[in-house]
């Protein structure tokens, strides 16, 4: 006799004598069908519950992921930085090798340009000091995803073996530790949900701590780079304290002249030359007490006498 009328049989014979209940389980249970459906509601369950347990899994992981996005963002300008003292310092040869004056100007400032050492540690710093706590970043979500994921495979496993094992309904059973799972992996959801936006929360300020750490450093640099360049600019047109009298001749006697000395009334003036060495000097009038060229009334003036 073929086995699935042995079945509706035995369906037959179970409803006459135990009633609903009985049919039921048989009907879920009996080999040959619907046992396997039993098997296979239990296992689209097991499908939800890793699908769940990936999700968080993928969660946890983009959190990382945005933060080492950043910082790779930082070190990709920690590269540029470099290049760009590099380049300054490279466009510093040619002009020494100009001229004398030059050469003096740029010796002078060279060393005010950031050192590419200095800053490549600077900058990692930043760098270290964010990876340091990214290792934090996530924790109490990954120690949900253990819990959730140890409930999965032990609490629920284990009611379902037993469930399967001594229960006289077997469906009823499992249906009932199935909503307990589910009811489980919902508290454990909001829960989860929190300590994301918590790990997030606490992932983006220190996201943002690298980023300001390295702008820092970055805009000191540029300011450097660009007042050492404007200083060996002015030097080189002898705004400082040289004087380019032609052509690979210098004057670095410069005496500055208080205005209030500058009186056409007086015959005289103190001979700047007498007793010293010097055979040229250079003239600049100040105001008095201050020791700043911009603000003079009047240039610089070469005066070479030889
Ligand atoms: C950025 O860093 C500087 C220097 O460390 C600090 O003074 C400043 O408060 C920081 N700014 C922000 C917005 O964190
Ligand atoms: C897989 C399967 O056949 N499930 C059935 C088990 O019995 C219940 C009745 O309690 C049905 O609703 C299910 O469809």
């Amino acid at each position: 006799m073929p086995l699935g009328i042995i079945i509706i049989l035995i369906a037959a014979l179970a409803k006459l004598t135990l009633g609903v209940d009985v049919v039921t389980q048989i009907a879920n249970t009996t080999a040959g069908g619907t046992n396997v459906h039993l098997e296979d509601y239990i296992e689209s369950y097991r499908r939800q519950f890793t699908a769940n347990l990936d999700d968080y899994n993928n969660r946890i992981d983009a959190l990382h992921k945005l933060f080492e996005r950043n910082l790779e963002t930082v070190e990709i300008q920690k590269h540029l930085l470099l290049d760009r003292i590099r380049q300054t310092d490279e466009g510093l040869f040619p002009l020494e090798l100009l001229n004398v004056q030059n050469k003096k100007c740029v010796s002078k400032h060279r060393n005010e340009i950031p050192s590419s050492a200095g800053t490549q540690d600077d900058i990692s710093k930043c760098l270290e000091t964010a990876k340091y706590q990214l290792r934090d970043i996530g924790t109490e979500p990954r120690q949900l995803l253990k819990a959730l994921n140890n409930y999965y495979s032990n609490n629920f496993e284990k009611s379902i073996s037993s469930c399967l094992a001594e229960a006289n309904t077997p469906f009823t059973c499992v249906e009932g530790e199935i909503l307990k799972a589910n009811e489980f992996t919902i508290n454990h959801n909001l829960k989860f949900n929190e300590e994301m936006d918590n790990s997030e929360h606490y992932a983006r300020a220190h996201i943002k701590a690298a980023l300001n750490c390295s702008f820092v450093i970055h805009f000191q640099a540029a300011m450097s780079i660009a007042e050492t360049k404007l200083n060996i600019d002015l030097c080189m047109k002898s705004e400082d304290n040289y004087c380019m009298c032609k052509e690979g001749y210098t004057c670095n006697n410069l005496q500055r002249v208080p205005l209030s000395d500058l009186n056409s009334e007086n015959i005289a003036i103190a001979n700047p030359l007498y007793g010293t060495s010097n055979t040229c000097l250079m003239l600049t009038a100040s105001s008095e007490g201050e020791d700043n060229l911009e603000d003079d009334a009047i240039r610089p003036q070469a005066a070479p006498i030889d």
